[in-house]
């Protein structure tokens, strides 16, 4: 157990999965090898494999784990909003995404706790300064940095990593944004999230990670989802983005502090 990991904040790790069969238990396990404090929730969308039935079952022994089922593959951008929801619902203040395939190593976990300390989005990012990816052809290399570089130079954002999956929101921040309006599924998802946060002036901040190719099991990334993520930075680009700036119904502003807007908002720290 890394002492690094504790504080004040109640935090829950949301992981979406579909297929993930012999990934799962191990990679839960793992995490609370390194973390005590923290509850765990797994979105599964009725992978056939049977991921669900494996998560009901480590959850029926664990207080910690939560399993959430939805009756079929709904895709990942719906499965993170159904994490943030229920973590603001539950009352936490932090939500982890993380994949289910140790892509995502839980070494990282407490890095970008302490991050999240003073934050309100960190990213586990590939592309500062001791970050980066293993056993990545130059193809795939060219296509990541590529889309990394592109969203970051049409839209201004300037996050390194605005297509990772390996991230914490505060929730204050999230009952701000309303969630609804949040079309995107794949990579653009997350370049969409890390949008939204720097276009409000909030806090975002990356931490260095090794990213690593999935153990075992198949991607479920298609050529759909590298179209999705460009069609949506140009749509962007060309008319924003209404969840910028939409009010959710019924969520009342952050209580917390109040950051000023993009212009003027505070620049992204380079580790
Ligand atoms: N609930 C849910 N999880 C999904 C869906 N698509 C992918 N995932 C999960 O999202 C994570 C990232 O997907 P993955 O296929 O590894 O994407 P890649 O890392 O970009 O190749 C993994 O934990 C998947 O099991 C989906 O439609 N629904
Ligand atoms: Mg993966």
């Amino acid at each position: 157990m890394d002492d690094k990991w504790s504080s004040a904040l109640r935090s829950l790790i949301a992981i979406p999965t579909y297929n993930e069969r012999e990934n799962i238990s191990e990679l839960i396990a793992n995490i609370f090898r390194v973390v005590l404090t923290t509850d765990l929730l797994v979105i599964d969308d009725n992978s056939p494999d049977g991921t669900g039935q494996i998560v009901d079952d480590i959850a029926a022994r664990d207080p910690r784990v939560k399993a959430l089922h939805r009756p079929g593959k709904l895709g990942l951008g719906t499965a993170y909003v159904r994490g943030f929801q229920y973590a603001i619902e539950n009352g936490y203040d932090l939500v982890f995404e993380m994949d289910a395939d140790f892509s995502h190593d839980p070494k990282y976990l407490p890095a970008i706790l302490q991050m999240s300390e003073q934050a309100d989005l960190v990213i586990g990012s590939r592309y500062v300064h001791g970050g980066g990816t293993a056993n990545w052809s130059w193809v795939r290399k060219f296509i990541s940095g590529g889309g990394n570089t592109f969203a970051r130079t049409l839209l201004g954002i300037p996050t390194h990593d605005c297509t990772g999956g390996y991230r914490c929101y505060r929730t204050t921040a999230l009952r701000t944004i309303d969630l609804s309006l949040i079309r995107a599924q794949g990579y653009a998802f997350q370049v969409e999230m890390a949008y939204i946060f720097w276009k409000r002036g909030y806090r975002v901040r990356e931490v260095p990670i090794i990213f690593e190719d999935r153990r075992v099991g198949k991607s479920k990334m298609s050529r759909k989802i590298f179209i999705e993520a460009f069609r949506w930075v140009l749509a962007t680009r060309l008319r924003g983005d209404p969840a910028v700036r939409a009010v959710p119904p019924n969520n009342p502003p952050a209580s917390g502090p109040v950051y000023p807007s993009a212009e003027g908002a505070p620049s992204q720290s380079r580790i």
